[in-house]
């Protein structure tokens, strides 16, 4: 039985292209800024997002990290939506080792966050209070379900941030997936905020790798504090090379996954007892509720053993992530599979 992976686009492996352009790679030490491979990864990605410069890191986490550090002080308190993936999937590290307290706003359901919230939440002047600094958005939005941002409401929320002298970091891990869904380029929906990071090694398919891309002067301070976590690294255009043909040959690619994501979208809401908001499936992340009658990770643990892998965000939720290691077929199949694995426990 062929197992179908659902659980992240995080899986996907490098393409033959991407292989041999790794084999390929020219190198040199990247902590002296002398691999010309990553020399050309960190431009077009700068050129990619409408930003001065780009830095490029292991992950993603390592970015949104490095966008904490380097836009605030220890003590000082950043907004994120309740769904933030800083806030949920990041091990606190930007408390852990910004020194930030977290103060959260409710993500709706489609990803946004209320501008009026946000703007509630930001601190005044007052001896007691922590000073806020930095509003961070996300675009896909993951815990949503990967709904997308649109250019409109990003400049909304990052003028009223910006009116209150906050900066903007914008999670941009599935961004090229939002420039797809909206026909709008990535660098039009991360104009307004000031930082912006995108991954690699999500449906683009490369092996690892994310950039960090904003000014010359936080670039520089970013870099700095790259290198004081340990991500400093050497002949990294082997892996840049890949990230190269990620940016210019798996963007458009993407509109595959979307599809696949709703036709598994439309399969589940058809099985009895499923339940699936369509209006918010937009890319590739497929949010549903099983059967009133089974747990979410019991019916995460029956399709495992029907070959079939999910992951759970918690609540009554499984979470489906489509990439370009499963093809239509595979989802008809999963579709079989949960079905007949549902029916059986009615
Ligand atoms: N997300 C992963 C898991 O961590 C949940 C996934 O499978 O979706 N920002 C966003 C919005 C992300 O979804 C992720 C990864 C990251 C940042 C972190 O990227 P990595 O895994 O490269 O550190």
């Amino acid at each position: 039985m062929k197992t179908i992976d659902l659980r992240s686009d995080t899986i996907t492996h490098p393409t033959d292209e991407m292989r041999n352009a790794m084999y390929k790679a020219e190198v040199g030490d990247d902590v002296f800024c002398e691999d010309p491979t990553v020399n050309r990864l960190e431009k077009l990605a700068a050129q990619k997002m409408g930003k001065q410069e780009a830095l490029f890191t292991p992950s993603g986490t390592m970015s949104n990290l490095l966008a904490v550090l380097s836009e605030t002080r220890h003590g000082d308190e950043i907004i994120l939506g309740s769904e933030a993936h800083i806030y949920w999937n990041e091990v606190g590290g930007s408390a852990a080792l910004g020194g930030v307290s977290m103060r959260i706003v409710e993500n709706l359901p489609d990803g946004t966050i209320d501008i009026r919230k946000a703007e509630e939440s930001i601190r005044s002047q007052n001896i007691h209070y922590p000073p806020t600094t930095l509003l961070c958005l996300e675009n896909t939005q993951n815990r949503c379900g990967g709904t997308v941002l649109t250019a409109e409401y990003t400049r909304a929320m990052c003028d009223m941030a910006h009116s209150h002298s906050l900066k903007v970091h914008l999670d941009g891990a599935r961004i090229f997936n939002a420039e797809v869904f909206l026909g709008v380029p990535a660098a039009k929906l991360a104009e307004p905020a000031d930082t912006v990071c995108f991954c690699l090694s999500k449906g683009l398919s490369a092996p690892v790798g994310s950039l960090l891309c904003g000014s010359t002067e936080f670039v520089a301070r970013a870099r700095k504090l790259r290198k004081m976590v340990g991500g400093g690294m050497r002949q990294a255009g082997v892996i840049a090379a890949a990230g190269i043909i990620a940016i210019e040959k798996m963007v458009g690619r993407l509109a595959e996954d979307h599809e696949s994501a709703r036709q598994l979208a439309l399969g589940v809401a058809s099985i009895k007892g499923m339940k699936v908001d369509l209006s918010l499936v937009q890319t590739n992340i497929v949010m549903f509720e099983p059967p009133e009658h089974m747990e979410a990770p019991s019916f995460i643990k029956m399709m495992l053993g029907n070959g079939v892998l999910f992951t759970y965000p918690g609540g009554h939720r499984v979470r489906a992530t489509t990439h370009r290691m499963v093809n239509s077929s595979d989802i008809d199949e999963a579709l079989v599979r949960i079905q007949k694995a549902v029916t059986g426990t009615i």
